[in-house]
């Protein structure tokens, strides 16, 4: 019998060194399909190899998930009662779920009104104790890091470390699916911690032999929550891809240095070209992946149209949650209605095979 996939401290166990197998607090997160776009990269003006990291078939549905085991069991094995974030929906959902796994309270604070239904009911479900502050997401992440700061409750923001460590799995498996590494890793930046992870995780297959070429960093904020590419906070972020809607990044300077060192680049896309992505990936390759991730292909068809590649680039794009998390985006944007009488052949008219 194949051995199943068992979640990625015990799959890259020499690269996170936890001692304690029998401790790991797992939902066997991670082994994420790597689907080919085809269709989608034979319409570019100049034809590349593309393929998407399809995060969304995480256990919680989203990357946060390659995160949380570490930092929860981390947490758990430090002897923390409880757990607290503040979120955009996908940390909140996915700390939930692996506070259930650990025994462990919960506390999520998000921004009232701003996370889509599918991630608030995951805290729900799992009995996180959700707290809605009147304010943004930057608000409430100055808050929890203030009252872990001060009090007996693990933060698993990815400002804590070991989330970081957890998420640069994500690249150790393209490397293992791909092969090498791409030439170009298009990800969605909010928090940013994502895009400081992924380059952590290529730099350290590298170093373990695993990898020659490095990729380069391609990240892509919404224009309206776009703070690094203006170099300065948005006090005001702005854009439907709400898991991003960010002004005040906290690993600014992670993101920055992987564009640099990486030789890509930070740049924004428009909410329509986020969309355009988001119907693109959905109704010509069948992926569902939420708005936020989008941003990936989105970004990717911008330097496209651009002249940017010369033909035969390996290019992955992170697609970093599901699109299941967010169906109100799918009512707002598009409409299917077809009525009929309940029979036959009202329906075979609709088909037109009358
Ligand atoms: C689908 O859940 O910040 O740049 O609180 O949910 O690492 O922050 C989510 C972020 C991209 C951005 N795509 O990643 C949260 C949160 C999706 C996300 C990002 C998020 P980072």
């Amino acid at each position: 019998m194949k051995t199943a996939w068992r979640g990625i401290m015990a799959e890259y166990a020499s690269f996170f060194g936890f001692p304690a197998p029998d401790s790991i607090v797992t939902l066997q997160e991670g082994g994420t399909p790597l689907i080919p776009l085809d269709r989608i990269a034979r319409e570019l003006p100049v034809p590349i190899s593309l393929h998407a990291k399809f995060e969304g078939a995480n256990p919680t549905g989203s990357f946060k998930d390659r995160g949380m085991t570490l930092a929860v069991s981390r947490a758990a094995a430090r002897g923390a009662r409880a757990l607290i974030c503040a979120s955009t929906g996908n940390t909140s959902a996915s700390a939930a779920a692996y506070g259930v796994r650990a025994g462990l309270r919960v506390f999520v604070v998000i921004p009232e009104g701003k996370i889509s239904r599918g991630k608030l009911a995951q805290a729900i479900v799992h009995r996180a104790t959700v707290i809605q502050v009147e304010g943004l997401f930057d608000q409430a992440l100055a808050i929890v890091r203030e009252v872990a700061s001060t009090h007996p409750i693990a933060l698993v923001n990815s400002v804590n470390p070991d989330r970081l460590e957890g998420q640069r799995s994500v690249a150790f498996e393209i490397v293992d699916q791909l092969g090498s590494a791409p030439d170009y890793h298009f990800l969605p930046v909010g928090n940013a911690g994502n895009i400081t992870a992924s380059w952590a995780g290529y730099n350290a297959y590298r170093e373990a032999g695993r990898l020659s070429a490095l990729p380069r960093m391609m990240g892509v904020q919404a224009e309206g929550a776009a703070p690094i590419v203006l170099g300065h906070v948005v006090e005001k972020p702005e854009t439907l891809a709400s898991a991003i809607r960010i002004g005040n990044p906290a690993s600014w300077q992670g993101a920055l240095d992987a564009a640099r060192d990486s030789g890509g680049t930070i740049f924004s896309v428009s909410d329509e070209e986020i969309l355009e992505a988001y119907h693109l990936l959905a109704s010509r390759e069948g992926v569902f992946c939420e708005p936020a991730s989008a941003a990936s292909l989105a970004g990717c068809l911008k330097k496209a149209r651009a002249g940017g590649f010369s033909g035969g680039e390996r290019v992955v794009l992170t697609l970093t949650g599901h699109g299941l998390k967010d169906p109100e985006t799918v009512f707002r944007t598009q409409t299917s209605e077809i009525r009929v009488p309940a029979r036959k052949e009202e329906v075979l008219s609709v088909l037109g095979f009358s």
